[in-house]
C-alpha cells in the first residue's frame, strides 16, 4: 500500500459531485459531463482568457481526442501515438512524459487517437493503440504493469478511456472493421489481472477468475456456422456505469463484415447496448438499435443514465444519440424502450421505431446483394456510417434536464461487394462514398428533450462536429470545432456567447474544475480522427484545416470575478 491512499473507489463514484478534481473520462461514471460549477457562466463567459497551454511536442500531431484528468495538484493528459503526460495543474509545467513503443503494424481503424485515461490509487492508467493497458505510477510516471488485451496483429487495438467501477478496470477493444469479436473485459485495478471477459458476439465463452461464465446469448441463435467467430460487434468506446443498478453499459460497434448479405440473422449482440453486472460478467439486458446492420451504424456510443422527469414522475432512464440518427431513451434498470426519436434531419433507412418491438420500422434502403449481381447495387443512405453522431461524447445538464449532442448532416452512396475473412485484413465487402447533405453546414450542436424526443435548438457548424460536449451549471454547454474554436452556448436557447482560436481543429473533450476559488476549463486542440482518413467528399472539405496538438488552459481574467463587477 502507498503512504497516501491515492484514488479510492468511493471517490471514483462520487468524481461528478466533486468540482476540485476531473478522476474519470465522462465526470462522472455515468458520463453526463455536467459540472455543478457556475462561476463561469452566461454572464461572465465572455471574459474566458488563456491561464495556461502545453504542446504535445515533437512531429507526431494528428487527432487529439482526450479529456484530461486532474488530481492532487497534478493534470493526466493522453495525446495521439498511445502518449501520456503529467502536468502541474497550476503552471502546465511538464512533470513527466510517457511515450508507448508500438510496434510497426498496428491497425487503428480510425486515426491513432486517445480518448484519456483512468485513475486508481497512485495509478495512471491508459489503452494502447497495439491493445495494451498500462498504468504508469502517478509521481514518476514509471510503469507499474502491462497487460496485453489482445493481438494487434488480428486488427485489436484499443482508444478509449477505461472504466473504474469499485476495484475493477473495465476496457473494451477495437477492431470492428478487421473481423475480430468485441468483448468487455474486466481487471483488477491494481495488479491488471483479468477478472472477467464477456464477449459481445453471440455463441462466444465468457470467463471469471479464469473459469467458464457462460456462452454469450445462444449459439447460432443469430448466426450461421462459424460466421460468429470473426463477427465484430467491437466495444470501441468503452462503457458507462449507473451505480444505483449496479451495471456497466457498453455499446458495440457492426457486425462484420459490413456486407449483411453474407451473414443471415440479427447478428447479436452488435449495434447494441449491453447492460452486464459488475460483479458477474453476466448480460442483464440488451438492446439492439440497428439489427442486421448494412451501414456500418456502430451502436457503440455512451449510454448515459439520468433520472427523467416526466408526467409527474422520475424514472430511472438512460439515454444513446446512436450512429444510426435515433435518439434512444429506455429504462436503465431493464433495456425497456422508453422513447426513440431522430435527431438529425434524414433517416433513409428507417421511418421511426416500433414502440411495441424495439425494432426500427426499415425502408428498403439496403445495399444489393453482390452474390445475385454483378456488383450489388448502390443506395444513397443517410445517416452516412461516420454516423448521426460519431465517438464524440454528447452531455446531460441536470440544469435544463437537455441532452446536448454534437450531430452531423452527412449521407453516403454504399454498395456490397464479395468478401471473405482473412486475419489481419480489412473485413468489409462494401465501397462507400461520404456526401454532406447541405452546403453551408455538416455539424450540428443540438439539445434534445428526452422527456419528449424534440429538438429544443440547434446550432450549425461549417465542418462536421468531432468533439466532446460538457454542460455546466452556469448554463453553458461547450464544445470544439474542427474550426478550431472552443465554443460556449447558452444552455437554454443555443446562443453562443463566446468563442476562442485554438490554432487547429478541437476535437478533444472539454473539462472544468475548481482551485484556489477559481474555476478552469481545459481542452485538447489537435485536428484529425476519422474524417480526414473515411470522409470522401466532406475530407476534401477539411482538407485545408492545419493539424497540431497543444492543451489549452482558460480561466477568468479577474481571480474575484462575478456577473456584478463585470456588468
Ligand atoms: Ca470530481
Ligand atoms: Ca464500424
Amino acid at each position: 500500500m502507498s503512504a497516501q491512499a491515492g484514488v479510492t473507489p468511493d471517490m471514483i463514484s462520487t468524481d461528478a459531485t466533486t468540482p476540485s478534481d476531473v478522476l474519470t473520462v465522462g465526470m462522472g461514471q455515468s458520463g453526463q459531463r455536467y459540472s455543478s460549477l457556475s462561476k463561469i457562466n452566461t454572464q461572465t463567459v465572455v471574459d474566458l482568457v488563456p491561464a495556461w497551454t502545453f504542446s504535445f511536442g515533437d512531429e507526431k500531431q494528428r487527432g487529439q481526442e482526450t479529456q484530461p484528468l486532474i488530481y492532487n495538484g497534478k493534470m493526466f493528459i493522453t495525446g495521439s501515438y498511445s502518449r501520456l503526460w503529467a502536468l502541474d495543474v497550476k503552471s502546465g509545467k511538464k512533470l513527466w512524459a510517457y511515450e508507448h513503443r508500438l510496434p510497426d503494424g498496428i491497425m487503428p481503424c480510425c486515426d491513432v487517437v486517445n480518448r484519456g485515461a483512468a485513475l486508481f490509487d497512485d495509478l495512471v492508467i491508459f489503452s494502447t493503440l497495439d491493445a495494451h493497458l498500462v498504468a504508469l505510477n502517478q509521481e514518476t510516471g514509471k510503469v507499474v504493469w502491462n497487460e496485453k488485451l489482445d493481438d494487434y496483429k488480428a486488427g485489436y487495438s484499443n482508444t478509449a478511456a477505461p472504466l473504474i467501477v469499485k476495484n475493477l478496470i473495465v476496457t473494451g477493444v477495437s477492431g470492428g472493421e478487421f473481423g475480430v469479436v468485441g468483448r468487455v473485459d474486466a481487471r483488477d485495478a491494481k495488479t491488471g489481472k483479468l477478472v472477467w471477459s464477456r464477449p459481445t458476439v453471440e455463441g462466444h465463452m465468457g470467463t471469471l477468475n479464469g473459469k467458464d461464465n457462460g456462452i454469450t446469448g445462444k449459439t447460432n441463435a443469430s448466426w450461421e456456422g462459424d460466421q460468429y467467430k470473426s463477427g465484430g460487434a467491437a466495444t470501441w468506446l468503452g462503457c458507462t456505469y449507473g451505480a444505483d443498478v449496479d451495471l456497466i453499459y457498453c455499446g458495440t460497434g457492426n457486425p462484420s463484415p459490413w456486407n449483411a448479405h453474407t451473414r443471415p440473422g440479427d447478428n447479436l449482440y452488435s449495434s447494441s447496448t449491453l447492460a452486464i453486472k459488475a460483479d458477474t460478467g453476466k448480460i442483464v439486458w440488451s438492446y439492439q438499435s440497428t439489427p442486421h446492420d448494412s451501414w456500418d451504424f456502430d451502436g457503440v456510443n455512451e449510454f448515459i443514465p439520468f433520472d427523467m422527469k416526466k408526467d409527474g414522475k422520475t424514472i430511472k432512464a438512460g439515454a444513446k444519440a446512436d450512429r444510426n440518427g435515433f435518439f434512444y431513451v429506455l429504462d436503465r434498470t431493464n433495456g425497456k424502450l422508453l422513447g426513440a426519436s431522430p435527431f438529425v434531419s434524414q433517416q433513409t433507412w428507417a421511418s421511426g421505431v416500433d414502440m411495441k418491438t424495439g425494432r426500427p420500422i426499415e425502408t428498403a434502403n439496403r445495399p444489393g446483394d453482390p452474390g445475385k449481381e454483378d456488383k450489388g447495387s448502390s443506395v444513397f443512405a443517410a445517416p452516412s456510417f461516420l454516423g448521426g453522431k460519431n465517438w464524440m461524447p454528447m452531455a446531460y445538464s441536470q440544469n435544463t434536464g437537455l441532452f446536448y449532442v454534437p450531430s452531423n448532416e452527412w449521407g453516403m452512396d454504399i454498395w456490397n461487394e464479395p468478401i471473405t475473412y482473412k486475419k489481419g485484413a480489412a473485413f468489409l465487402g462494401a465501397g462507400f462514398t461520404i456526401k454532406p447533405l447541405y452546403e453551408d453546414h455538416i455539424g450540428v450542436l443540438r439539445a434534445m428533450d428526452p422527456a419528449t424526443g424534440k429538438i429544443v435548438w440547434e446550432a450549425k457548424n461549417g465542418a462536421p462536429l468531432w468533439g466532446g460536449v460538457m454542460s455546466t451549471a452556469g448554463n453553458l454547454v461547450f464544445t470544439g470545432t474542427p474550426e478550431g474554436y472552443l465554443k460556449a452556448f447558452d444552455a437554454k436557447t443555443g446562443a453562443e456567447l463566446w468563442k476562442f482560436q485554438t490554432g487547429s481543429g478541437v476535437v478533444g473533450q472539454p473539462v472544468t474544475w475548481e482551485q484556489d476559488g477559481e474555476q478552469y476549463v481545459a481542452v485538447a486542440s489537435g485536428w484529425g480522427g476519422a474524417v480526414p482518413l473515411w470522409g470522401g467528399e466532406v475530407a476534401k472539405k477539411v482538407k485545408d484545416i492545419t493539424q497540431g496538438g497543444m492543451l489549452w488552459v482558460f480561466k477568468l481574467h479577474t481571480s474575484k470575478a462575478n456577473s456584478v463587477a463585470l456588468k
